[in-house]
């Protein structure tokens, strides 16, 4: 079983075809399921061979892109993407979807939660109206007494969300319109070897980080294998106010640490995707950097600058985490600029000093990559 051939002919039979369940029936059909479980099996076992998988997947993802037109618009972003892992593209929401979205947050604010300085989940407990209904007279729905939020607290780290899953599926006004941008459709299009993104943007967290004695979120990989984010900012963040934090390249695998970290968000029985979980493992089960948070992605304290100082949040410096050093990304910036990550790279939240970041991030349900489409078919079967 060659390793490079299976890349290879999973990109051939499923780049530019989404969404998901079309690729899944199409890789069903080539691929036999005794070769996905010979191949699990062999990357666990050997994680040379999990890693020569992985890069093998992204020699195509870079491919893929060399093969497209450059005159898009969205063309140098995706190629700083895809060699950094994060980009900014300033200015990219227009003002007055931002205005939307903040009016829309203020007055949920107003509505559901007088507490600063918390943290928690807001809910809405009414059913949803038809979404163009809602989207063309939100004020009149918000305003509406009979509106029920649900406010869930959570430990004191600063953070408020409003997840477009516990909210109906519908999505902060302003931000609906923003899904239909066209060089945001081009990017997540083309980092994913897709060619038409439309109709896959279709989460997103809404949210506010308020000052607060803790970070909010740690050093961390949301999972091993690339799946994109956009962070747009709804107010103008400097280093006082959380900018998120990207450590440049991470979402490959360059380094000791991102060998190890991805393998063994992949691999071992504590791993995200094999439902390994903090309750029903031994500490001895997970590796030494992890913190025994949700899944082994997150780094503790000792292996990664869990709250840098804001003096340090600068884009250029070195950071080290896991023992290797990386470029660090800081994602500050105006209101309406858009910062896209992949969020397999390491990636951290910041506490908020004296002032409020609020910013949406967009992002999607389904995998869109061949590469992402594929491992997770083969976590599904199982060992
Ligand atoms: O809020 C932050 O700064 C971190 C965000 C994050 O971890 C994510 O969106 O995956
Ligand atoms: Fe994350």
């Amino acid at each position: 079983m060659n390793i490079r051939d299976t890349a290879r002919d999973v990109f051939s039979y499923v780049k530019n075809i989404n969404p998901e369940e079309e690729a899944l029936s199409i890789l069903e059909k080539k691929i036999e399921t005794s070769h996905i479980q010979n191949l699990k099996d062999a990357i666990i076992k050997d994680r040379q061979k999990f890693n020569d998988l992985f890069c093998a997947f992204d020699e195509k993802q870079e491919e893929f892109f060399s093969e497209l037109p450059h005159d898009e618009p969205s063309h140098k972003y995706v190629k700083k993407l895809l060699a950094d892992g994060v980009v900014k593209v300033s200015g990219l929401m227009p003002q007055e979807e931002v205005e939307e979205v903040k009016e829309f947050q203020d007055l949920v604010q107003k509505s559901v939660h007088p507490h600063e300085h918390e943290s928690g989940y807001v809910s809405l407990c009414t059913t949803p109206p038809d979404r163009n209904h809602f989207y063309n007279h939100w004020r009149q729905f918000i305003s509406n007494q009979s509106v029920r939020w649900q406010w869930s607290p959570l430990l004191n780290k600063g953070q408020i969300r409003i997840q477009s899953k516990n909210f109906g599926g519908l999505h902060a006004p302003g931000a609906n319109r923003f899904i239909e941008n066209s060089v945001l459709q081009k990017i997540f299009a083309h980092y994913n070897s897709i060619a038409k993104a439309s109709g896959q943007i279709d989460r997103t967290n809404l949210e506010w980080i308020y000052p607060s004695p803790i970070n909010h979120n740690g050093w961390h990989r949301d999972l091993t294998i690339h799946s994109l984010k956009a962070m747009v900012l709804l107010n103008d963040i400097d280093e006082h106010s959380a900018p998120m934090l990207f450590a440049k390249g991470s979402h490959r695998m360059s380094g000791e640490f991102d060998k190890q970290h991805h393998y063994d968000m992949f691999c071992l029985p504590v791993a995200k995707n094999r439902q390994g979980n903090v309750e029903d493992s031994s500490k001895d089960e997970w590796p030494k950097y992890a913190s025994l948070e949700v899944h082994c992605g997150y780094i503790n304290e000792e292996n990664a600058p869990n709250d840098i100082h804001p003096k340090e949040r600068q884009s250029g410096r070195e950071i080290t985490i896991g023992g290797d050093q990386y470029e660090l990304f800081v994602c500050d910036g105006k209101a309406g600029d858009v910062v896209f990550f992949d969020s397999c790279g390491l990636h951290s939240g910041c506490r908020a000093h004296d002032k409020t970041r609020r910013s949406i991030v967009f992002s999607t349900s389904k995998s869109l990559s061949p590469k992402s489409i594929f491992f997770n078919m083969m976590q599904q079967g199982g060992v």
